[in-house]
C-alpha cells in the first residue's frame, strides 16, 4: 500500500479506537501469519476527533512477520500508533516502523500501547516525532518540528528540515517518493524526498570566433 493521500477523515463511532490504516492478525496459535505487508510513501493528515481517538496506524503484533511501515508522513491526527498484542506464539516479531514522520498535536498520543507488548514484537527506528513518544521511542529517533514547507497544504520538507538525509537506507533501497521523484543516496524521512531546486539563472559564456 503506497502513494495514498488520506485526509479530512471524521469518523464517528461509539467504540474506539479508530485507525486510518489497520493491520490486524489472528490471536490464536493456529491462525495464519500476517506477513510481507509494505505500507510506505503515504501521507495522512487532518482528522477531527468526534468521540474516539483516531490513530494513523493500528497494528496488532500477534502472528506478524515482515510487516513494514516506512516513509509515511503523518500530520495533525489525533493519534499516531495504536499497538496491541494478545496471544502470539513466538513467531510474531515482525512489525517494523522506519523512516516515518509523526507530527501529532500536543494533547494527543503519539504511541498508545494497549497491552505492553513484548520486546521485539514491534521494532522502531529512524522515526521523527513531534515530541518524545509515551512508549517505544526506538533506538534512533528525532524529536521536534519536522520543518514542512507549509502544513497542511504542503507537507514536503523545507530546505532546513531536520528530517532531510536521516533515513535508514532500506534493503532494497526505496528509490521513489510520493511524487515518484527519485530518492537520493541519503534518503529523507517521510513520504517526500527534498529536491534541490534547479538553478534559476542561466549562464551565457562569451562566443569567441577566430
Ligand atoms: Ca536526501
Amino acid at each position: 500500500m503506497y502513494g495514498n493521500e488520506l485526509r479530512n477523515i471524521t469518523p464517528n463511532y461509539e467504540e474506539g479506537p479508530i485507525y486510518i490504516i489497520g493491520v490486524e492478525a489472528g490471536g490464536d496459535t493456529d491462525d495464519i501469519l500476517t506477513q510481507n505487508v509494505h505500507i510506505f510513501n503515504n501521507i495522512i493528515y487532518n482528522t477531527v476527533r468526534v468521540t474516539q481517538t483516531i490513530y494513523a496506524f493500528g497494528v496488532r503484533g500477534d502472528h506478524t512477520q515482515a510487516v513494514m511501515i516506512y516513509h509515511n508522513t503523518i500530520h495533525n491526527i489525533n493519534g499516531g500508533l495504536y499497538l496491541h498484542y494478545d496471544t502470539g506464539d513466538g513467531s510474531d516479531n515482525g512489525v517494523h516502523f522506519r523512516n516515518n514522520i509523526f507530527d501529532i498535536p500536543a494533547g494527543f498520543p503519539l504511541i498508545t500501547d494497549e497491552d505492553w507488548v513484548l520486546t521485539g514484537t514491534f521494532n522502531l527506528s529512524h522515526n521523527f516525532f513531534s515530541r518524545t513518544p509515551e512508549v517505544y521511542t526506538g533506538t534512533i529517533y528525532w524529536v521536534g518540528d519536522p520543518g514542512f514547507v507549509s502544513a497542511p497544504t504542503n507537507l514536503h520538507l523545507s530546505a532546513v528540515s531536520p528530517a532531510r538525509d536521516q533515513a535508514l537506507v532500506l534493503t532494497p533501497p526505496l528509490t521513489r517518493d510520493f511524487d515518484l521523484a527519485a530518492r537520493d543516496a541519503l534518503p529523507d524521512l517521510g513520504a517526500y524526498e527534498y529536491l534541490i531546486p534547479a538553478p534559476s539563472k542561466k549562464i551565457y559564456l562569451p562566443l569567441i570566433v577566430r
